[in-house]
């Protein structure tokens, strides 16, 4: 068991050391996770993430880690008289290694050296130990070698230690190489540029926060993270650029200095999941820096035929979003390179990203972008599309409760309930509250700096002592009331009103 747990240990080392000099994403583990991902169907997913939230990524690379230390031994197990099921064991987890690297689209075929290196590691090291193995049993069991068997001992022992070692300091220093891209140092750069945007007015009476719901403007560490990247890229703004192509006048490339020098804007925008089930938490709010999309899109100039901006991270993740969604003449749809007037923090795009306002992230929100093609929903499918979800997502009007906490307790009397309620872009014109089945009274609304952006609630009520139910439901600038009908986040969008149920005492 110790000689197959070994075996892979080495393995995984000698592949997460050569992937640091070519893609840190082709270290084996990385690179099979990340397929792994990409293979998930979207029952699953969407099952990881409401029983998991955003742990489900530690609970892939645990479960993984678990499982190539069962397989590691059981083949260690089998091995007892002949290396075959050990070697075996080696090849075929290789095997799924190269497959993974090679199914990557961000990963260049030179990658593939990665998990080639773990292949030849881990049949090396397992042969080797396990022949070293024998010759101490073999020892063992001839009476009169005593001094042999303690040499045999000694030789196996200390390989046994070396190789533990060797891996230790091969997977560190992979590490250490990987990572040495100094994106922090790039991001104080970015930020330091970005000052002059640090200003955002915090808007006076946009949220009800003292009583129970969330700040009007989200900080970039309570902003909730989506994203398939199981390592998130480390990219410096000095080696980014943009290509835009496809149906355009101009193929263009930007670097980020030719960001910078474009007339950036400030909005206030909030961004939400399609995995957000009702009552969810994958909402939040930022002020975004950057550059108008239609800006940019205008000189390229688009071609007459496209429907669909498709872009791409520079991990291989990618989006549509609705050509005439960014080019309306209102439309805040940007390049953004700041957030809350710092850079990009790393997990949300740094250095750069789309913010399209209205649309579900998956749809428009591409992180690490570095490229954006013109062309048709006809030509191309963005990621999540072959796995369940709709080619178009705009965002639903919907609401949420944030106080009272469902199965809580608060004193009997007054209670105040408060929540938030969106429609982005349309705007919140109404929000509504049902307590224990009542008529519909309508809630005090905060002010809406901006129709891009969440609106916040709250409506007093007298209650008795006892158990009490308190629905929402919010109506949007255009008169469209949301749906009580219940719907999935698959294919484009949970629906249903967000009940709680708490305890007057
Ligand atoms: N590169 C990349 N961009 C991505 C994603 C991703 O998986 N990879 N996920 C999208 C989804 S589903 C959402 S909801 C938003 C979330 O952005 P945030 O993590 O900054 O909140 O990013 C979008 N952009
Ligand atoms: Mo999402």
């Amino acid at each position: 068991m110790l000689i197959g747990v070994l075996g892979v240990a080495a393995a995984l080392a000698a592949g997460h050391l050569v992937a640091a000099f070519i893609d840190p994403n082709a270290s084996p583990f990385l690179a099979v996770g990340n397929a792994a991902i990409d293979l998930t169907p979207s029952w699953l997913k969407e099952f990881a993430v409401s029983s998991f939230g955003t742990a489900d990524k530690l609970v892939l690379l645990t479960g993984m880690a678990v499982f190539l230390l069962v397989v590691a031994g059981v083949a260690g197990l089998l091995s007892r008289r002949n290396p075959i099921p050990g070697a075996a064991l080696a090849v075929v987890l290789g095997g799924a290694a190269i497959v993974a690297v090679f199914s990557r689209s961000d990963l260049g075929q030179l990658a593939t050296l990665a998990p080639l290196a773990s292949l030849v590691a881990g049949v090396m090291t397992f042969r080797r130990l396990h022949a070293a193995a024998l010759r101490v049993q073999a020892a063992g069991n001839a009476p009169d070698s005593v001094d042999s068997l303690g040499h045999d001992r000694r030789t196996f022992l200390l390989g046994s230690v070396g190789v533990a070692a060797g891996a230790g300091v091969a997977g560190l220093a992979g590490q250490l190489i990987g990572t040495r891209v100094d994106v922090e140092g790039s991001r104080a750069m970015v930020t330091q540029r970005l000052a002059r945007y640090r200003d955002q007015a915090t808007a006076p009476g946009a949220d009800f926060a003292q009583d129970g719901t969330p700040t009007y403007l989200t900080s970039n560490d309570n902003f909730y993270r989506i994203d398939t990247a199981l390592s998130v890229p480390r990219l410096r703004a000095e080696d980014w650029s943009l290509r835009i192509h496809g149906l355009v006048d101009r193929e263009l490339t930007l670097t980020f200095d030719d960001v910078m020098d474009m007339d950036l804007i400030t909005r206030t925008v909030t961004m939400t999941c399609v995995s957000d089930e009702v009552g969810g938490p994958y909402i939040s709010t930022a002020p975004f820096t950057g550059v108008l999309l239609r800006d940019l899109l205008a000189k390229a100039g688009v071609k007459p035929g496209a429907d669909q901006v498709f872009s791409t991270s520079v991990d291989g993740y990618t989006a549509g979003s609705p050509l005439e969604v960014i080019m309306d003449k209102g439309s805040n749809a940007m390049l953004a390179v700041g957030m809350n007037g710092e850079a990009l923090p790393p997990e949300h795009g740094f250095p750069v990203r789309l913010v399209v306002p209205g649309l579900y992230g998956y749809v428009s929100a591409t992180k690490w972008v570095t490229d954006i093609e013109l062309t048709t929903f006809a030509a191309k499918t963005q990621y999540w599309v072959p796995r369940g979800y709709s080619a178009k997502a705009p965002i639903k009007t919907e609401s949420r409760i944030d106080s009272p906490r469902g199965q809580s307790s608060v004193p009997a009397g007054k209670v105040t309930v408060a929540g938030i309620a969106w429609a982005q872009t349309k705007g919140i014109a109404k929000v509504e509250l049902q307590m224990d089945g009542g008529q519909w009274q309508e809630a005090d609304l905060a002010t809406q700096p901006t129709k891009e952006a969440w609106r916040m609630w709250r409506h007093s009520f007298d209650v008795r002592p006892g158990t009490h139910t308190v629905v929402v439901r919010a109506t949007d600038a255009t008169g469209y009331t949301q749906t009580a009908d219940l719907a999935d986040p698959v294919p484009d969008g949970a629906t249903g009103l967000h009940s709680v149920v708490f305890t007057a005492a």
